[in-house]
């Protein structure tokens, strides 16, 4: 009889997904989803061929140390910053991520979370869940921004923030962009957007979403100073990573009122939120959920699966991020 290879997989997964896994495998799974400690994590990789993981999972030169059997690990996320990928290559372990499949719905919650934030939603139902909507000015009850015919900022011009773009030309927004890489005629045309410096973004937009992957360069990327620039109407959405937005300062221009409202799905030190955010009602807050949809969660774990299998098997897993280490 031969043995089935070891697997980990660190966190809760669909259990038909769980199951699927172990018909080939040995899995170490973690139905129970309590998050590992880094030392848990080394010890679990150190006795496994490959690991399915979340962004709650750092991968480096600690977690693989004792790792001398490691061949892959997949990421159920598009986002990789949980990921040390020299160290992984160093250590010739292939690192997957899962783009694509969560462009769309990613970019609809972009869409969602800034219109809750520019109209106000969360802190309207609030009167109705306190027993307080007769207390409410049928004039001034909470007023809002609109988002039709405004201009809309995009930091962040990928895959998701060019969907978001095309979502705002059904609202006849005007849409402005800045990336690193300015995007070709054709693609700014598909999405409606002009390229503008940082600055220019910050002072003429009405609304700001942040969509750039979190790294070194982008850390604080929107600070005191940058916020500083906005309009005071204007509203701001991060969609991207904690860390990229410095929420201290964001808390403080909150509490000071010099911008309108922010809405947040990301968070520094997630899962903790900078307690004074907590006491504001101009932020809405959403827990890291923008690819959560069953669909689209399911197709994430499918595809991390598609890259475990492959990596395994020999052959090139479809959404391997360190090319280097294939050869073939
Ligand atoms: C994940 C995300 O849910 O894909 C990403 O980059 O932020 C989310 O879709 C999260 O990272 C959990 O792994």
């Amino acid at each position: 009889m031969t043995t089935k290879p070891k697997i980990l997989v660190a966190r809760a997964i669909f259990p038909d997904a769980l199951a699927q896994l172990e018909e080939k495998f040995e899995v170490q799974s973690n139905q129970a989803d309590d998050i590992f400690s880094p030392e848990q994590l080394r010890k679990h990789l150190a006795e496994v061929k490959g690991a399915l993981v979340f962004g709650s999972e750092r991968i480096d030169r600690n977690t693989l140390s004792d790792a001398k059997d490691l061949k892959i690990v997949a990421n159920i996320s598009v986002g990789y910053n949980n990921f040390d990928v020299p160290a992984m290559t160093a250590a010739g372990v292939m690192a997957t991520n899962t783009p694509d499949v969560l462009t769309d719905t990613t970019a609809d919650f972009g869409f969602a979370l800034l219109m809750a934030t520019a109209r106000r939603i969360t802190e309207s139902e609030h009167w109705i869940r306190n027993g307080q909507w007769d207390k409410m000015s049928i004039v001034y009850n909470p007023l809002g921004m609109d988002l039709h015919h405004t201009t809309l900022g995009i930091i962040g011009m990928g895959r998701i923030g060019q969907g978001i773009a095309k979502r705002a030309l059904g609202f006849g927004m005007k849409v402005m962009y800045h990336n690193r890489k300015r995007l070709s005629e054709t693609d700014e045309k598909a999405c409606g957007a002009r390229y503008v410096d940082k600055e220019t973004l910050l002072r003429e937009a009405d609304h700001v979403v942040l969509v750039v992957p979190y790294s070194a360069e982008s850390h604080h990327l929107i600070g005191a100073k940058e916020i500083a620039l906005m309009k005071p109407t204007a509203t701001l959405v991060n969609i991207a990573r904690g860390g990229i937005v410095d929420d201290a300062a964001l808390a403080a221009a909150l509490k000071a009122k010099t911008i309108f409202a922010a809405g947040l799905d990301v968070y520094e030190g997630e899962p903790k939120v900078h307690p004074e955010l907590l006491k504001l009602s101009n932020v809405v807050l959403a827990p890291h959920i923008a690819s959560a949809t069953e669909k689209t969660r399911r197709a994430m774990v499918a595809l991390a699966i598609d890259n475990l299998n492959a990596a395994l098997e020999g052959k090139r897993p479809p959404s391997l991020i360190n090319t280097e280490l294939w050869k073939n």
